[in-house]
């Protein structure tokens, strides 16, 4: 028998009989600034709770999956992104931040660190894709976010492909979010996630969402009518044993317009040889709300919470039909 097993503790436990819903934890290190992320956060977990359900977001705290935060990890999370505490992690790299388990060593702290001050956490922030896979390892169905990554759009050029859309092809977790923001090429992302068998479908709408605003021009493969549809489909997908998972876009109830103008000067400011790799949205979303003051923010506040309330409502639908 191998000396390994998996780190990873669970926070509520699995003896909650309540439907758990998942969470990530790159928007909240990378994808949004202190405060804000942390109100959102808590304003999230609160709309699960409320509805029936048990909130888990995930993350890798010092080397350890964590299944679920307490509020002070929450808090501690929100504050690490800023501090340069938290790296954010996709599935490729999973294994590799669970090695970091040894505490540091004394002379690895910063000069003039108080031999005193407590040491603090270092954060492995997962994003879509390495949430929806630890998720379903531990067996929760249902994910709740702002907006996933896509195809970007000098693709051609730069093969920039989110792993978010290769893990929604080979994972059968449940993506509720808000659609693709236009930072994005959305028509190249529906292709990409048509072709990897994935069950895309909008809530309520014929028209597939581009995160502020609820509408691309772009037909959503599927219109889900209600969250039992929406279950009906889920468990369907797993009788049939397919391998891949589900995205729900959800419209945004509170559009933020004129956000191109934005969206175009912050792309102008990639350049070549530039930001690249997986630095990339993270730029991209904070070079938004900049340049939108704290519009961009506000509306994406409302929307991830929309999003959780059309969350618990599937997976309470879900366990519904699996009574
Ligand atoms: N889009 C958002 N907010 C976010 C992200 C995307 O509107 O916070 C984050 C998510 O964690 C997503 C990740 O999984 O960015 C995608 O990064 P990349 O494009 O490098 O795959
Ligand atoms: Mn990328």
């Amino acid at each position: 028998m191998s000396r390994f097993a998996l780190p990873l503790s669970r926070f509520p436990s699995r003896a909650s009989s309540k439907p758990l819903i998942a969470l990530e934890s790159t928007i909240v290190s990378h994808g949004m600034p202190y405060p804000s992320n942390l109100h959102t956060a808590t304003s999230v977990e609160r709309i699960i709770k409320e509805l029936g359900c048990a909130p888990a977001t995930i993350a890798v705290k010092d080397g350890v999956v964590k299944i679920g935060l307490s509020p002070a990890e929450l808090e501690d999370l929100a504050r690490a992104g800023e501090e340069g505490r938290a790296t954010k992690v996709t599935t490729r790299e999973l294994g590799h931040c669970l090695n970091r388990t040894e505490p540091p060593k004394p002379e690895d702290a910063p000069a003039g660190t108080p031999a005193s001050t407590p040491r603090q956490a270092r954060w492995g922030a997962t994003t879509v894709a390495s949430t929806m896979y630890l998720a379903h390892l531990s067996g929760i169905g249902t994910f709740v976010t702002g907006g996933t990554g896509g195809v970007h759009r000098d693709h051609p050029a730069s093969l920039d492909v989110s792993a978010d859309l290769s893990e929604l092809a080979r994972t059968p977790t449940t993506v509720v979010s808000a659609g693709v923001k236009s930072i994005l090429d959305i028509h190249r992302t529906l292709e990409f996630l048509e072709t990897g068998g994935v069950t895309v479908g909008t809530y309520q709408s014929d028209e597939f969402p581009a995160f502020f605003s609820p509408t691309s021009g772009l037909a959503s493969p599927i219109t889900f009518t209600s969250p039992a549809d929406v279950a009906r489909t889920v468990v369907n997908n797993r009788l049939l044993g397919l391998p891949s998972g589900l995205l729900l876009a959800c419209p945004n109830p509170s559009p933020l317009a004129g956000v191109d103008e934005a969206v175009a000067q912050a792309l102008s400011e990639l350049g070549p040889g530039n930001v690249t790799g997986k630095k990339v949205t993270p730029f991209l979303l904070a070079r938004v709300a900049e340049l939108t003051g704290g519009e961009s923010l506000r509306s994406n506040i409302a929307l991830v919470e929309n999003n959780a309330r059309v969350g618990a409502e599937v997976a309470l639908a879900v366990r519904e039909l699996e009574r």
